[in-house]
């Protein structure tokens, strides 16, 4: 399996996260990608490969302007306002407010944000840039007749709309590559979200059409960051009415609740006939991820990539989340070899 890989996403590497009140080192950061290049040489799946320049329109054609140039220009903007520290937002058009972009750089940072606990750094724009690039250098081999590649993104992107960042994603790098399947002559592309977030970025942006099936597997949003999507009736709009799947799970969820919902969503899949399939690989589902609730061990990823697998469907994974960082190598590099073993 081809592993596409930059070492840009060094380049993002924000001071600190507002976690809890306190400001902490943060959770997404570059080390987690040392363990799954370590893990991937342990295994022999050792060779990586640099991406192509990034393709902007096909970017565009996910994510709007005005937000692509804000990403850009943000932290200079920033800087010349005279703050000292990372770009992060604190205020937000909340209910009952204009929802219209403000001039200056904080009120812009709100207006472009889904959440406080993502910093834009100096070099936030060209990890992002470079994490996308990935992603798309990994569709093309896939959509050129290989059965799968690996697209080491990071920083990851479920959580990033259209329009709007958080959740340490920028640039919602998944769906990105989903649509240029669809513009390499696809019918029908499904996106399965393993992360144990909800990808309301994804979601979102897909919810009202048909050519994309988005199925997620998550902690309930009752309970479980990004809170305000992902609940199980949330099929679709319009266009996309059925084809939007939700499996919203409780804390404490072990390898033998969440793989029925892994079945029905493979199911739904298989049912959907797509002509390619996006991974939104996240292995923040471990037991011992330090923000999240879920109880699999690392062999549950094996089975996972074998079930993956039989579909024997063209497949891309796409790295996500995953902040158990000695056991993200191990955890990630499972699902592939589970998958290349089926
Ligand atoms: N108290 C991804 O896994 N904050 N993003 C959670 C928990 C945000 C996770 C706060 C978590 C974002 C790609
Ligand atoms: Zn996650």
């Amino acid at each position: 399996m081809k592993t596409f890989y930059s070492d840009d996403h060094r380049l993002h590497f924000p001071r600190g996260e507002l976690y809890g009140g306190e400001m902490v080192t943060p959770f997404e950061r570059p080390p987690r990608m040392d363990y799954v290049l370590e893990r991937l040489k342990d295994v022999g799946m050792g060779d990586t490969l640099e991406p192509d320049a990034i393709d902007m329109a096909s970017v565009g054609s996910i994510h709007d302007a005005d937000y692509l140039k804000f990403l850009e220009t943000a932290y200079d903007e920033w800087k010349a306002a005279g703050f000292g520290g990372d770009v992060i937002a604190a205020s937000f058009p909340a209910r009952r407010q204009r929802q219209k972009v403000p001039n200056y750089i904080d009120g812009k940072a709100g207006y472009y944000a889904l959440a406080i606990e993502t910093a834009i750094t100096k070099g936030t724009w060209q990890a992002a840039k470079s994490a996308c690039a990935v992603a798309q250098s990994a569709q093309r081999v896939v959509s050129a007749g290989e059965r799968t590649a690996f697209a080491m993104c990071r920083p990851p992107g479920h959580h990033a709309t259209s329009d709007q960042f958080g959740g340490y994603c920028f640039l919602n790098n998944a769906a990105v590559a989903a649509q240029m399947f669809l513009d390499d002559g696809a019918k029908r592309v499904a996106v399965l979200d393993i992360d144990f977030h909800h990808g309301n970025g994804t979601q979102d942006i897909f919810y009202r059409r048909s050519d994309v099936l988005y199925c997620s597997l998550h902690g309930e949003p009752e309970n479980t960051f990004p809170y305000f999507l992902g609940y199980a009736d949330e099929t679709g709009e319009g266009e996309g009415e059925g084809f939007n799947a939700n499996y919203p799970l409780p804390a404490g969820s072990n390898y033998v609740a969440w793989s029925v919902c892994l079945d029905s969503a493979l199911a739904r899949i298989a049912e959907y006939a797509p002509d390619a399939l996006v991974i939104s690989l996240g292995v923040d589902t471990f037991k011992e991820d330090p923000i999240s609730t879920f109880k699999l061990e690392s062999e549950d990823y094996l089975t996972c990539g074998k079930a993956i697998a039989g579909l024997g469907l063209p497949t891309l994974f796409v790295m996500e989340g995953g902040y158990a960082i000695e056991e993200v190598g191990i955890n990630t590099v499972n699902v592939l070899q589970g998958f290349l073993d089926e």
